[in-house]
């Protein structure tokens, strides 16, 4: 009871119509997709809470996470999304990208998540060069395709390929500061026959990096943090929908149970014995539809 004339029509917070005034707080201004997603926010993470009858001990520690994921995250270490990665959000919202352009799209290589690592500015090299650079104990795989427009099946010629992996020691070249700027990476352009090609390592399994907030939920779930063996690729061209993909050593280790659920069968290569080039040891011919 209220003494002063005001009462507060929403004051029992388990009241589903609580969670209904938050939502209807929403001002004519916000855009009709605003208003449909953060309503729906609203409403799950209100059920959510209720459900689990969640304490203020447990939500701050949720806050603390997010918090330390904010300040871990820099061009070299993507907390945030990576802590998406490992609840396997990334993983889901590009599934449901790629179904809305299922239409148009059926035909062509398959995406996968783009991860934390990818860099804007990768080198532009030419094609039969090499992104290994100053890497021992990796085998190295002579990796070349044609790209294809997915509708004529005809080569697309000036499509780019932007390519990214760790290194045998399982880091990327920004987490690592024993490998020189851009290893590991590289931006390759069709020729007018739609091949690319270029020397890179046989991709090994590794762990995401486990010493920050990702890490810890890992731990607190009781689940490792390794991925297969991949190899990141990003296939664009004017008048084409661009690719973001990964492909996956089908010999390789986790591939039924990678740390941030990235893998599908359509993404499976193999590495193959390759004879008679003094400058590799494998082979991937991995043809692209766009
Ligand atoms: C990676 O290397 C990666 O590719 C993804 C998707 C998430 C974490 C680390
Ligand atoms: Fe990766």
């Amino acid at each position: 009871g209220d003494t002063n004339g005001h009462s507060v029509k929403h004051d029992s917070r388990f009241d589903p119509d609580f969670t209904r005034h938050v939502i209807n707080a929403t001002g004519p201004k916000a855009t009709p997709r605003m208003r449909k997603v953060m309503g729906s926010f609203i409403q799950h993470i209100h059920d959510f809470a209720r459900e689990n009858e969640l304490t203020v001990e447990e939500w701050m520690a949720g806050v603390e996470m997010i918090n330390w994921a904010g300040k871990m995250s820099d061009e070299k270490r993507n907390e945030g999304q990576l802590m998406c990665d490992v609840i396997g959000l990334e993983s889901l919202v590009d599934e449901i990208t790629f179904k809305l352009a299922a239409e148009t799209n059926d035909a062509a290589t398959a995406s996968a998540i783009l991860g934390p690592f990818f860099r804007h500015d990768a080198p532009v090299l030419e094609n039969e060069s090499t992104i290994v650079h100053g890497v021992d104990d990796g085998e190295i795989t002579y990796m070349h395709g044609i790209v294809r427009d997915l509708k004529t099946k005809q080569p697309v010629a000036g499509a780019w390929i932007d390519v990214w992996q760790a290194s045998t020691n399982g880091l990327y070249e920004q987490q690592d500061e024993n490998q020189i700027e851009h290893n590991l990476r590289g931006k390759f352009k069709t020729d007018e026959n739609g091949r690319y090609a270029y020397y890179c390592l046989r991709p090994t399994p590794y762990p995401v990096p486990a010493d920050g907030p990702a890490g810890k939920l890992l731990k607190l779930l009781d689940r490792h943090p390794y991925r297969p063996a991949h190899i990141h690729l990003i296939v664009q061209r004017e008048g084409y929908k661009p690719v973001t993909t990964q492909i996956f050593d089908s010999k390789g280790d986790y591939l039924e149970d990678d740390s941030v659920f990235a893998v599908k069968d359509s993404l499976l290569v193999d590495f193959v014995p390759l004879k008679g080039n003094p400058k590799a040891t494998l082979e991937l011919n991995y043809p692209i539809l766009i």
